[in-house]
């Protein structure tokens, strides 16, 4: 409503203008064209007092008015064809008149027309009821997967962690060199992973050691960050795994990082996520990157170990893998295994996430139906 105002102001003001000039410009020509067809000099005359004057009132008169002076057979035509009286020398000036008429109708149609766009505006808002009950407003709600992600960042973040995060589009080296991952390793597959068409060196992370990666390169030790993130596998989609998922992995560089220290840390995530009663055991495992390599199970938080089906009846759920960051990786990154070391971990968050809300289909995480999602407004 306002700048439409300030339009109208503006118009007001031009017009007023234009009036001013037009009468002095009439009076000078018709002092310099003595011999100028008085009839049709007279005739515009009136018609631009008429335009100056009128006063249409209301849509149907103000249409009236675009007729009378802009319509396809408005009164300044026939006008026109009076030209043809007019001396040579003055057929310019007779031109101008006619078009300075016509520019002043449509300068005060236009006012005309916006003075009744903002009666009608004005009198739309004069319906509206201030008193009518607001419309609800419809609340989203947090993903289970970012609820979960959330989570296990900010254990880790009380412990002096900083999140760190990069490109989901990576290279050969972030991915799978600098990662000890060897040529001939699966994971290397074309069917394992998603390459570009045009390119086996750019690919979508397979996990978000890339991103660690990518610090060690750039920063000294000491290095303590958390890298939450989607990455990808060329997978068939079942109700148990996914071509897409979300990982949190953690890496601690420093001299003198022991098994100790990641055993430690490990626990107190644990506990922080699953309960204080939560207890821990690591098993001897493998991964490319880290030596000694472990996976991590706390006591089944569901059943509390008495046995169930998400710990099929063993007590025990697989949460992590872990271990100390293979020397290779460090040398890789250009950083010095003999000074330093350190322990990595990685973990799948749709897994704890199904865990934890019972959900039994992991597609079910990826479809974004809302009458699923809208189930974990309540969720922390
Ligand atoms: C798993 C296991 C793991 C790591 C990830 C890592 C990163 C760097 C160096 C060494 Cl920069 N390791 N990450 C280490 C051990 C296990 O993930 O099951 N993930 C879902």
């Amino acid at each position: 409503m306002y700048p439409s105002l300030h339009f109208m102001k503006l118009y007001k003001i031009c017009y007023t203008f234009a009036q001013r000039l037009e009468k002095g410009l009439l009076a000078a020509l018709a002092d310099k064209i003595p011999c100028m067809s008085l009839d049709a000099f007279q005739q515009i005359q009136h018609l631009l007092e008429e335009i100056e004057q009128a006063q249409p009132q209301g849509a149907e008169e103000v249409e009236q008015f675009r007729l009378r002076f802009l319509g396809t057979k408005n009164i300044l035509k026939p006008l026109m064809g009076e030209i043809r009286n007019v001396p040579n020398e003055q057929k310019r000036e007779f031109g101008q008149l006619i078009n300075t008429a016509k520019e002043r109708a449509e300068l005060k149609y236009e006012v005309l027309r916006r003075d009744q766009e903002a009666a009608a505006e004005s009198a739309q808002a004069a319906h509206i009821d201030l008193t009518a009950p607001g419309e609800p407003l419809d609340l989203g709600s947090r993903h289970p997967v970012a609820i979960t992600l959330n989570r296990i960042v900010s254990i880790f973040e009380r412990i002096g962690f900083v999140v760190a995060e990069e490109r989901e589009i990576e290279d050969d080296w972030h991915n799978f060199t600098a990662m000890n991952t060897p040529e001939d390793h699966p994971a290397r597959d074309m069917q394992d992973t998603y390459y570009m068409r045009n390119s086996a060196e750019i690919l979508l992370r397979t996990h978000t050691s890339s991103v660690q990666a990518r610090v060690m390169t750039s920063q000294k030790p000491p290095i303590r960050i958390i890298a939450p993130g989607r990455v990808y596998r060329n997978e068939t989609i079942s109700a148990r795994s996914h071509c897409q998922f979300h990982q949190v992995e953690g890496l601690y560089i420093d001299k003198g990082v022991s098994f100790a220290d990641m055993k430690q840390t490990l626990y107190y995530f644990a506990r922080e996520m699953y309960g204080p009663d939560t207890r821990i055991r690591l098993r001897p495992s493998f991964f490319p990157f880290t030596e000694p390599s472990a996976e991590m199970d706390v006591s089944c938080f569901i059943c509390n170990s008495k046995g169930c089906n998400v710990c099929k009846y063993s007590g025990w759920v697989e949460i992590l893998g872990c271990g100390m960051v293979d020397p290779q990786v460090l040398l890789n990154c250009g950083i010095d295994p003999e000074v330093y070391s350190g322990f990595a971990f990685g973990m799948g968050i749709e897994r704890q996430a199904m865990m934890l809300y019972t959900i039994t289909d992991i597609r079910l995480l990826f479809e974004n139906d809302t009458r699923f999602l809208k189930q974990f407004g309540a969720a922390l």
